[in-house]
């Protein structure tokens, strides 16, 4: 069963975690590394061909927290019930949180979407790592911020839902299959009718919905008594205020590799990986580059 493989990956590993990653070679460039008070990270899509796995494990390896908070959409189980991708560099992350968990970083986890077949454990610790649904972390100068993945909110805004399947892939692929439904049409004696014109249409509504998830976001947590909110959820990192409340969201790593890091004095900031790694750095891979299909809500 799906669920159980899962567990003896994430959790009967945790002994042999240290193992594990002690085998693992060091990477080939290595950026300097930063002590933050708080590490936000969410949107990995472990299990997944997207997940930029390589250059997460490097960040967890190289910045260390006092708290990590996994923000939710940190395993596909989506993915894991079509086909299950996993690599090295995908267990490498693990290892480097479960090391982070058995040195003394406090590692809570709040489950997304994605990753929803955790959510009946929260309240539980695994491994180390706390599971909760939503929480408040208090950063250094005193201020309150409600933590939670953001996935809740798709209801309210009544999105197209086949929008968060739509990768970019699957984009180009409808660019090509747009000449042969063309075809197809003309033989039958319909009018032009472009499917890439339609998504690209779709994708623009993707950019208005960014901007209409953040206020919505906004508007829920101002009744709440706190002076911020922290989420992820719509791959798009983002420090802004909204009213009374300070928006933050700490992005992807399956199209920004993106985390929202708190210093020691309070200070907020979204620490850019891939770009903080030279071009000349040997890596196997670079971060997608940034476009419109890196707004497409996941
Ligand atoms: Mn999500």
């Amino acid at each position: 069963m799906a669920l159980s493989a899962l567990s003896s990956l994430l959790f009967l590993r945790a002994g042999s975690a240290e193992q594990y990653r002690r085998r693992t070679p060091p990477p080939a460039y290595r950026p300097r590394g930063r002590h933050h008070r708080a590490i936000f990270i969410s949107d990995v899509h472990l299990g997944t061909r997207g997940c930029k796995a390589e250059l997460l494990a490097d960040f967890l390896a190289c910045n260390s927290c006092e708290t990590l908070y996994l923000v939710g959409d940190i395993i596909d189980g989506w993915q894991l019930k079509r086909r299950w991708l996993w690599s090295e560099e995908q267990s490498r992350v693990i290892a480097e949180i479960l090391h982070k968990a058995d040195t003394g970083t406090r590692v809570i986890y709040l489950p997304g979407n994605h990753d929803e077949f955790l959510r009946p454990y929260c309240g539980r610790v695994f491994a180390g790592i706390e599971i909760v649904g939503e929480t408040i972390h208090e950063t250094a100068d005193g201020k309150r911020l409600l933590v939670l993945h953001g996935d809740k909110f798709d209801g309210v805004l009544g999105c197209a839902k086949w929008l968060a399947h739509l990768g970019d892939t699957a984009y180009c692929f409808t660019l090509a299959l747009n000449d042969r439904l063309h075809a197809l049409r003309r033989r039958l004696g319909l009018p032009y009718w472009s499917l890439s014109a339609y998504l690209k249409r779709k994708v623009k509504n993707a950019v208005e919905y960014v901007s209409r998830f953040e206020e919505v976001v906004a508007r829920a947590a101002t009744p709440k008594s706190v002076d911020g909110v922290i989420c992820g959820h719509i791959h798009h990192a983002e420090i802004r205020r909204i009213g009374p409340i300070l928006y933050l969201n700490d992005g992807d790593w399956v199209e920004s590799c993106t985390a929202l890091v708190e210093d020691a004095h309070g200070h907020m900031e979204i620490l850019h990986w891939a770009s903080s790694i030279p071009a000349s750095a040997p890596t196997r891979f670079s971060a997608g580059a940034e476009g419109e299909a890196a707004l497409i809500p996941a």
